[in-house]
């Protein structure tokens, strides 16, 4: 068979990259074909996505791709992380650069959209957890502060909506990164209006809905021309990381439980119908949509944040490490000496991170990591014993237990936190594929162009295109201990009244 052709551009908070799928036969191959830093910058008190370099980014990588190829390239898709939006006027242009969801103003215009309705009012409304970063409580905040640029034909678009509109001149929400904004009907791919009502957001400000896996239109002429690509088509995939991610675990089985680890951790499990008890809200997960119309109930926590905010300080001190070192002196580090909550509030926005984790692990009265090793160290414990916390909460909010974990995403590199996530969960891991985003990008645009049927379909392909990396639990009893303290400290304190 010919080798059919895509590009999957996959935005992650910390970095971005663009790959070029082939799909030959039953055969999947990815090959980066860019990869670049994606920067938030601090602008006075704002912090912003720099969209226009971003947009620069996406057309090399779309250079790069096409570049020397003497088959035709069918179509792009964007995938991007979660929440966050811009404003286009009428005639299509960017009204400002889209706000970061680690601004640290999102706290008060969430406190404020609380006053109007009830955290366990939203979360039974639009299935989401109530958090600070959500779309809502964003756009809440934004138009009470500049309403006079709202106009009625104001649009708004998440960021890959963003990206594919400047592609293809085509306005539409996605639904999987739609259903990260806390403005849907309860895992429906339909807005909710009762919610936009009582809180005063326009209803004109939200362009169509549409599936993952459709063709939004072409590439448009300009393009073609600026970047020399040829004609192709513009694909709507699964535009959520998250949910593209999750779209191509090699899953076999139903009861398992995911992890896809990359700045952030989301770990959860693939359901029929969302779970919305007090209890699922009191343990703080949340339910977003996946490519195939079902329900991801999930924990959104730091993932690999923090190890990336300690580099950058100690880059700031002029202490440079590549990952590899880190992970090198973290594991001469003395095993089990303490723990944070990577979740916790305080490591939110940017900043000395090494300082806060010396801090919250004092606090506690626990021993405080001094070396660089020593901080690593308590950092992937850390992680992996949040992540046992969780799988036994998906245990108790849908009861039944994850027979194993997959594991996906760039954590997946982090060999010593897969290991050390097998230990403290007491499960095999399956690890891979690590750019499981770009591959289930990938995946949904072979569904959308009709080189594939359907998600179990191309579960099948990534099974046979990718070899996973298996980690077997290994000292239990020290792990089991280790767990007992994280949760003293952590867990059964904050149940206290
Ligand atoms: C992961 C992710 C999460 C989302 C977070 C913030 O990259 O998409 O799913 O909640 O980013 O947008």
């Amino acid at each position: 068979a010919k080798a059919a052709y895509v590009l999957a551009a996959d935005f992650g908070a910390g970095s971005g990259r663009v790959v070029r799928g082939a799909l030959e036969g039953r055969k999947l191959t990815l090959k980066e074909v860019h990869r670049f830093p994606n920067d938030p910058v601090q602008l006075r008190a704002e912090l912003y996505w720099d969209f226009l370099r971003l947009f620069h980014e996406l057309k090399q990588g779309m250079q790069k791709g096409t570049e020397g190829m003497s088959s035709p390239i069918q179509s792009i898709a964007v995938d991007t992380w979660g929440v966050d939006y811009g404003l286009v006027d009428g005639a299509g242009r960017l009204l400002g650069n889209p706000r970061h969801y680690r601004d640290t103003r999102h706290a008060r215009s969430m406190n404020d959209v609380l006053a109007m309705v009830s955290e366990q009012e939203l979360y039974s409304m639009s299935g989401v957890l109530p958090q600070q970063i959500n779309s809502l409580f964003q756009l809440f905040g934004e138009l009470r502060e500049r309403a006079a640029d709202v106009r009625p034909d104001t649009r708004l678009l998440f960021m890959p909506d963003l990206f594919h509109y400047y592609l293809s001149g085509e306005q539409a929400c996605e639904y999987t990164i739609a259903s990260t904004s806390g403005l849907l009907h309860t895992g429906e791919a339909r807005w909710n209006e009762v919610l936009m009502s009582r809180l005063d957001l326009p209803e004109s400000l939200f362009p169509r809905l549409v599936q993952p896996g459709t063709v939004l239109g072409e590439l448009t002429g300009d393009l073609v021309q600026e970047l020399r690509t040829g004609p192709m088509n513009v694909v709507s995939a699964g535009s959520h990381d998250t949910a593209s991610a999750l779209a191509a675990i090699p899953a076999t089985q139903s009861d398992f439980a995911f992890i896809s680890c990359g700045t952030w951790s989301l770990m959860g499990v693939e359901r029929e119908s969302p779970v919305l008890s007090d209890l699922s809200h009191k343990l703080g997960f949340t339910n977003e949509g996946t490519v195939s119309g079902k329900v991801r109930t999930l924990k959104n926590r730091s993932g690999l944040w923090l190890l990336q905010e300690c580099k950058r300080q100690w880059q700031r001190e002029n202490r440079c490490y590549s990952y590899q070192e880190l992970i090198q002196l973290a594991s001469t580090a003395t095993a089990h000496q303490s723990f944070v909550s990577p979740g916790d509030d305080v490591f939110m926005s940017p900043g000395d991170m090494p300082a806060r984790i010396r801090q919250q692990c004092q606090s506690a009265g626990q021993s405080v990591p001094g070396t660089v090793g020593e901080i690593v160290r308590c950092i992937l414990e850390s992680l992996a014993l949040e992540f046992r916390q969780t799988l036994d909460e998906l245990e108790q909010i849908t009861g039944t237990k994850p027979a194993v974990i997959h594991m996906v995403g760039g954590g997946v590199h982090n060999r010593m936190l897969c290991q050390f996530t097998a230990n403290a969960a007491g499960v095999p891991v399956i690890a891979g594929p690590v750019e499981a985003s770009a591959a289930g990008n990938c995946l949904m645009q072979y569904v959308a162009l009709g080189e594939l049927g359907s998600l179990s379909d191309a579960r099948e392909i990534i099974g046979g295109s990718f070899e996973p990396d298996i980690y077997t639990p290994e000292q239990q009893d020290c792990w089991q201990e280790a767990y007992g303290t994280y949760q003293q400290i952590y867990v059964l304190k904050q149940q206290q009244p």
